[in-house]
């Protein structure tokens, strides 16, 4: 399609009028974007004469289409063929995608063609996309004539919703299906049990309804504030099997398959709640009441076993899907190593060590699955101490998991925490709502490439597709979760759906501006950042100011003041050449949109100098490279994922910086981020070395212990009793990593990250 497409989705808000002049058409503002769409000239009207027409059978999409068109014009449609003013869906075999699909709209008529019900439920929701988003109460609704060809590029295309940490109802459930509908995305995976409480009724299990669906008490914040709170509240519930058949019932009408997650052997402390004989200490634990990586895991016995089976027959006998998911993350080995059970099945099975037993575990579970007609998907640890032989992988430790997954020839499905994980903050606005951590706005959903670049092409057809995940921790209410969930999920269905070809930021950026108004219909509460503004320094050393919708302006301050409407207008890079605080914002007109972009930019001695990295940052976090670490801005001080701190998995870092002319150091400023719930450590040492113009040398080596409680360790190094007036030609640091995560902690036996930023030079 593509320059045509994009040219008119840049005018998204421009309504142009065609034959009639008194008819406002939409320019087409579909997403995810079709792989082509041309818009031709003239208007097909929905009047109270227009008759639907399902000469092949296509139920769902039928049914969907007829609800809505009701429901938009208040009144009961007719079904019959008619060569005029109807709305035609055609079986077409000669559309070889089962999810294609082709529309044609003109002035007579509007014929929708597939080959599949799905291909001709991705047309309906296109045409639904057709029309303007407040169709309701309308006798006409006009919709441009166009031609579009489309198909997926991936065939799974998922959502995740973690209902275990906090619950939603089954009303919720549906919205948040339906909205994955109009995306057309068609898997629903729907995280049911953990740590903090198990939400689906099995009939056999009793005590799972009475004891693992509640907890006793909730952490209060955020869980790196210590020491923790409790809110002393009773919270859960769960689903019953009536309604997890509705909730199933609701996405097959949507084309959308809903994979159950079972989790083991870890993240199942809510389970050995209700069932102490099911962990391997035999004690009574309670349901968590905190968030993070438990060490009570299921006991690898034969009465595990049985009662997983159970469990699984009657997920089974519910939940259609070919796909089950059994976890497999985050299990502790820690119980498994002094356990007489865990250690006798290692023994018996001839298995290396507690690793080999998950892979046992999960292996056996997934022979009792296959032969019952299923699958299993686990998460990426699955692939520790053997992987199973059938199991498809979600890599979400990045995506190493999936290279080695797909060279041995696994289906793997793409969930990096990098680009995948909506519970992460979408700005670096202060005033967020409380998030787990980390940093992933929607650009970065949106740039995500799923084919890791290690893949050959052939290996690459092992990647079945993306999902954006929603863990819950910070998520109380449904109105949290659409925030987080959107528009996120919008571009992860762009991710999913349209070919790089057809891919392009500022398009989809104003396409999402119209969306706003549909997702304003549908009663969704999306976070809005689309009015904020980015500074960036660029080569030549002066500071840019860029937003990303088009026609508005950015009016900006250096001295600290708010920026009103006669304040200066943005127009070009300006000089950095002293400390300033920036302040700017968005305008439409006089009228201010979003929020005010604050930038404290420091002129110090570093800014303009050369640096090395003996590594590269690692490819999630790349921040702006090296010279990010001495361009006078710092780090956000609650967003790693910023584009300043750059983020390095497991290495040991050198640091060289040298200066043009020597310069007389006073003072030098490391700043770390440390997240251990995250996986993020400051080092506990660095050293540091300095040449003196002299040629003389100076080094110190600096420790600290690592039991830093705050998220930034801003470190301050007084230089001046080693060069009384001697000038310095570079400084260069030796930072190691932390090392591996010890027991314990979130994420351990993992290495640890190290992330850094800007090194302050006075
Ligand atoms: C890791 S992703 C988890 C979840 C947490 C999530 C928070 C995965 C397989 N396990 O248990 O909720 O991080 O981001």
């Amino acid at each position: 399609m593509s320059a045509r497409f994009l040219i008119l989705c840049s005018l998204i808000l421009t309504l142009f009028s065609c034959a009639e002049p008194q008819v406002k058409l939409l320019s087409p503002s579909i997403i995810p974007a079709p792989q082509s769409l041309q818009v031709n000239a003239g208007h097909f009207t929905i009047n109270e004469e227009t008759t639907l027409s399902n000469n092949d059978d296509f139920t769902a999409s039928y049914n969907f289409l007829n609800n809505f068109l009701e429901h938009a014009t208040d009144r009961t449609w007719k079904t019959e063929y008619s060569e005029t003013n109807s709305i035609i869906l055609e079986y077409d075999d000669s559309i070889s995608s089962k999810e294609g699909y082709s529309i044609e709209s003109n002035e007579h008529n509007i014929t929708i063609k597939a080959s599949t019900d799905a291909g001709a439920f991705y047309a309906v929701q296109s045409l639904l996309q057709l029309m303007p988003a407040d169709h309701n109460n309308t006798t006409e609704i006009h919709i441009p004539a166009v031609t579009i060809k489309d198909e997926p590029r991936f065939k799974y295309r998922g959502m995740h919703l973690d209902v275990s940490r906090h619950m939603y109802d089954v009303d919720f459930i549906k919205k948040y299906i339906n909205a994955m509908a109009m995306l057309k995305m068609n898997n629903f995976h729907w995280h049911l049990t953990d740590d903090q409480g198990w939400r689906i009724e099995i009939k056999k299990y009793p005590r799972l309804q009475e004891v693992a669906a509640y907890r006793d008490s909730t952490l209060l914040g955020h869980y790196n504030d210590t020491p923790h709170q409790y809110d002393g509240k009773k919270y859960g519930g769960f689903y019953t099997q009536e309604e997890v058949r509705e909730v199933i019932a609701f996405a097959k009408a949507r084309h959308i398959n809903v994979i159950p997650e079972i989790e083991m052997p870890g993240h199942a402390q809510a389970a050995i709640a209700a069932y102490p004989e099911l962990g391997c200490t035999g004690e009574n634990v309670q349901v968590a009441m905190k968030w993070g990586v438990f060490e009570d895991i299921y006991c690898p016995s034969e009465e595990t076993f049985t009662f997983l089976e159970n469990v699984l027959d009657e997920v089974m006998e519910l939940f259609p899907s070919k796909y089950i998911h059994i976890g497999g993350d985050e299990a502790p080995k820690t119980q498994w190593k002094t356990s007489d059970v865990a250690q006798q099945v290692i023994k018996e099975n001839g298995l290396k060590d507690e690793h080999e037993l998950q892979s046992y575990f999960i292996q056996r579970m997934e022979k009792y699955l296959n032969s019952k007609g299923r699958q299993i998907i686990g998460w990426d640890e699955i692939l520790e101490g053997g992987l199973a032989p059938n199991a498809t992988v979600m890599s979400w430790r990045g995506t190493n998991g999936a290279v080695e997954a797909a060279k041995a020839r696994h289906d793997v499905i793409m969930t990096p925490t990098s680009h995948a994980y909506f519970d992460y903050y979408q700005s670096e606005n202060d005033d967020e709502p409380l998030a787990i951590g980390g940093f992933l706005p929607l650009e970065k959903v949106y740039n995500f490439n799923p084919i890791p670049k290690e893949l050959s092409d052939e290996e690459a057809i092992h990647v079945l597709g993306v999902q954006g995940n929603v863990w819950t921790e910070y998520m109380t209410t449904s109105e949290q979760v659409e925030y987080m969930a959107f528009p996120r999920m919008l571009a992860m269905s762009e991710v999913a759906w349209s070919v790089d070809e057809n891919k392009n930021y500022d398009s989809f950026i104003n396409r999402v501006e119209y969306f706003h108004k549909r997702l304003d219909a549908m009663d969704i509460n999306y976070a809005n950042h689309l009015y904020e503004i980015e500074g960036t320094l660029n080569e030549d050393q002066a500071y840019e100011l860029s937003t990303k919708t088009i026609g508005k302006q950015i009016r900006f301050t250096t001295d600290g003041s708010e920026p009103d409407s006669s304040s200066t207008v943005y127009e070009s890079p300006f000089p950095f050449t002293a400390d300033m605080t920036l302040k700017a914002q968005v305008f439409d007109d006089d009228e201010p949109l979003g929020r005010l972009f604050t930038q404290e930019l420091l002129y110090h001695k570093g800014v303009g100098a050369t640096i090395s990295i003996n590594k590269e940052p690692h490819n999630s976090y790349p921040g702006s490279g090296a010279s990010g670490l001495i361009n006078g801005i710092k780090g956000s001080d609650s967003r790693y994922g910023d584009s300043e701190w750059l983020g390095f998995w497991g290495d040991d870092i050198e640091i060289e910086i040298t200066f043009k002319e020597p310069v007389l150091i006073s003072e030098i400023e490391l700043r770390f981020y440390n997240a251990p719930g995250q996986w993020i450590y400051a080092p506990e040492e660095f050293s540091f070395y300095s040449r003196f113009e002299s040629g003389v040398l100076v080094a110190d080596k600096i420790l600290f212990k690592n039991e830093f409680q705050s998220s930034l360790v801003d470190f301050k190094y007084e230089f001046g009793k080693y060069n009384k007036g001697y000038k310095s030609r570079n400084v260069k640091f030796i930072i190691p990593n932390y090392g591996i995560i010890p027991d314990g902690n979130q994420g351990a036996g993992n290495k640890a990250w190290t992330f850094i930023d800007e090194i302050i030079i006075k």
